[in-house]
């Protein structure tokens, strides 16, 4: 579309103004360009679309209630009561305006030049590409005092109902209910904690807007996602298990055409930063302007503080990164459509530059100002700042005496059971961290030895979300794992020394193997976080069968299945007078199978693990981790193929 048409759009909505592009073959021909995946998220992401539309109606202030229900068939139903979609006669298309949007991509026209809309980034191609990949999509909008209905079948291929008016109504709203297409994706299976994790996250971000979800696969149950508190809750449920040094601190300013939220507290017993943005109530997850204005006023505010009220140490400033330790906070912008921007990888980065002085002179004035009203709060977080401050300079001296002195890096010793890659160019280093003696023996001779390193744990690792980092010291599994690793652990942890490009967690594929993965995740997520953020832990994922003719041994024709998919597959590639060998352990492979299918670069699937909800972590840990074990078990058995992250292949060296 060119700038010019865009501005026209932009200007006036009418009926007529939406732009016919392309029709919805595309979508289903490469629906990973529109989803990014048919895997699990991908899944999902067909629901977003909906929610988001209904979600830009709240926004822009129609309606304040959308609810979601899932099926007994696997369907689900989106509704919301906002303007509904516009059902009047295209002009010039002739056909009705909500068959258009349905059926279309980038039909334009939705939005004015001050509305504020979810789906400036990745979101936001819309309910039509929904449709697309869906067995049906049915849609009744209650709009100008009628009620309508149209209905279309085999991913918008088939109009089964014409747009009819089925009735009159005094409200206003749309209601949406469609069928993910089983061809297209690997899992047609919604994930109820997936949704209701997004589901809340909005109720976070939209104070006023209540969020319900009912999941009829299990009960009638309705929840409300509801917080007057909004970002504070949000902040509050984030921290539940940590000392947090004050209540949540809460700034608005919702009077300018970009609209801020800030909350943020600081936890006394946290060293991580924690820093969730959003833009028009979608996830920047990579940052952008907002967040660099952001760190610049906070630590702008603390040192003016600390200096004016004589706190430094040494009349050292402190540094960016001193000032943020133990910090969670939550930065939510509302920018109209006209002026957003987004850059990055995956377009999820701020590129707007208006953000960062509206970000920045708003929370310095607002900081500064609780700062000064708030001596004990200050006195708190500058006793923090100093602690890290402190930290940083002991860990840069330490590190400078090891280089002039020519000592070790380690003070902890080296591990005999570790079985080392030749190589010294770290980013190339893989660690394999292996359950139990037998695997850790096959894998030390399926290994690349060059690269691949293997660290073999016998039995279970501690939970160290409940013990003590002395009592974590003098596990001998966690001390070497920290001595192999070699970049130290917690506030010292220094990610420019670790000795390994990937870290790779290779469990059986059972409920022990899940339980190891999540002790272990448990162990990164604390002490070497950096780690998690910078995408270097991943989990190995192997075959779950092995198909094959002739002799087990000596096959004349054998393939290896992930799922069950590949299975039908695999039978049919073999062809007749198969055998099918079902993996219960990585000890059941020899190592050239255990190399060929899990650990070799061009041939292996490993998942990368990241945090892509920090709330969804910690609800985790609580459940992983806490003390019930029935529900644990429960958890790890529906999930134990780690859903929420999405398999992809290695990308080849
Ligand atoms: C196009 C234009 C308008 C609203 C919508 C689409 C709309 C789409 C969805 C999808 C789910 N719920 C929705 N609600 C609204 C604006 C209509 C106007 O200006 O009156």
């Amino acid at each position: 579309m060119s700038e010019v048409n865009k501005k026209k759009i932009l200007d006036d909505y009418n009926e007529d103004s939406i732009q016919v592009l392309e029709g919805l073959e595309g979508v289903r021909v490469r629906p990973a360009m529109y989803i990014g995946t048919t895997a699990s998220p991908g899944l999902h992401h067909l629901v977003w679309e909906i929610i988001d539309n209904s979600v830009d109606e709240a926004l822009n202030g129609y309606g304040n209630k959308i609810s979601v229900v899932i099926h007994k068939d696997g369907s689900i139903t989106v509704s919301d009561e906002g303007r509904g979609i516009p059902c009047g006669i295209h002009k010039k298309e002739k056909i009705p305006t909500i068959q258009l949007l349905l059926t279309t991509l980038h039909s334009g026209g939705k939005f004015n030049a001050n509305a504020y809309t979810a789906s400036g980034g990745l979101h936001g191609v819309g309910s039509s590409v929904t449709n697309a990949l869906s067995e049906f999509f049915d849609a009744v909008v209650c709009r100008d005092g009628k009620i309508y209905h149209i209905r279309f079948e085999d991913g918008g291929r088939k109009l089964v109902q014409p747009l009819e008016i089925i009735g009159n109504t005094t409200k206003h709203g749309t209601t949406i209910t469609f069928k993910p297409d089983k061809r297209i994706f690997q899992t047609i299976d919604f994930k109820y904690d997936v949704i209701k994790n997004h589901m809340q996250e909005s109720a976070f971000l939209l104070q006023n807007v209540h969020f319900c979800l009912k999941d009829e696969r299990i009960n009638n149950e309705v929840i409300d996602f509801y917080y007057k508190d909004g970002l504070s809750e949000y902040i509050r449920i984030i921290n539940q298990n940590k000392k947090a040094i004050s209540e949540p601190v809460y700034f608005e300013d919702v009077s300018n055409l970009i609209k801020i939220k800030i909350a943020l507290q600081y936890c006394s017993d946290d060293y991580n930063e924690t820093i969730l943005s959003y833009v028009n109530n979608v996830r920047t997850k990579e940052g952008g302007t907002h967040e660099s204005g952001f760190k610049i006023a906070l630590t702008k505010a603390i040192n003016e503080y600390a200096e004016e009220n004589k706190l430094l140490k040494y009349k050292q400033r402190f540094e960016s990164s001193d000032v943020r330790e133990g910090l969670t906070v939550i930065i939510s912008l509302n920018i109209p459509a006209t002026i957003i921007q987004f850059e990055g990888q995956t377009k999820t980065k701020l590129g707007t530059s208006e953000a960062l002085n509206a970000v920045s002179n708003f929370f310095y004035d607002k900081f500064s100002h609780y700062l000064n009203e708030n001596k004990q709060f200050a006195i708190d977080v500058i006793g923090k700042c100093l602690q890290s401050q402190n930290e940083r300079i002991q860990a840069r001296k330490a590190k400078e005496e090891v280089r002039t002195n020519k000592k070790t890096r380690n003070e902890l010793p080296m591990s005999n059971k570790l079985c080392q890659a030749q190589s010294k160019n770290y980013k190339l280093n893989e660690l394999f961290i292996v359950e139990g003696d037998s695997a850790g023996g096959s894998a030390k001779t399926a290994r690349d030895h060059m690269y691949q390193a293997i660290l073999p744990l016998r039995g279970k690792p501690l939970n160290v979300d409940s013990i003590s980092t002395e009592r974590m010291l003098k596990n001998e599994e966690f001390s070497t794992l920290i001595a192999t690793i070699g970049a130290g652990f917690g506030a010292n942890f220094d990610i420019s020394n670790c000795k390994y490009g990937k870290i790779i967690i290779m469990t059986d594929a059972d409920t022990d193997g899940a339980h190891i993965q999540t002790l272990l995740l448990t162990f990164f997520y604390h002490y070497m976080r950096p780690l998690i953020n910078e995408g270097m832990i991943y989990v190995a994922v192997s075959p779950l069968y092995r198909v094959f003719k002739g002799d087990t041994k000596n096959p004349t024709k054998e393939v290896y299945c992930w799922n069950n998919d590949e299975l039908e597959k695999g039978k049919k590639e073999v062809g007749p007078g198969y055998h099918i060998q079902r993996y219960k352990g990585l000890g059941e492979m020899d190592p050239i199978q255990l190399r060929n299918t899990t650990m070799k670069k061009d041939t292996r699937q490993l998942i990368r693990v990241t945090i892509d909800d920090p709330l969804l972590v910690e609800q985790r840990i609580r459940i992983l981790m806490g003390n019930d074990s029935n529900e644990r078990r429960k958890w790890v058995e529906e999930n134990i193929d780690f859903n929420e992250v999405d398999n992809f292949k290695d990308e080849v060296r």
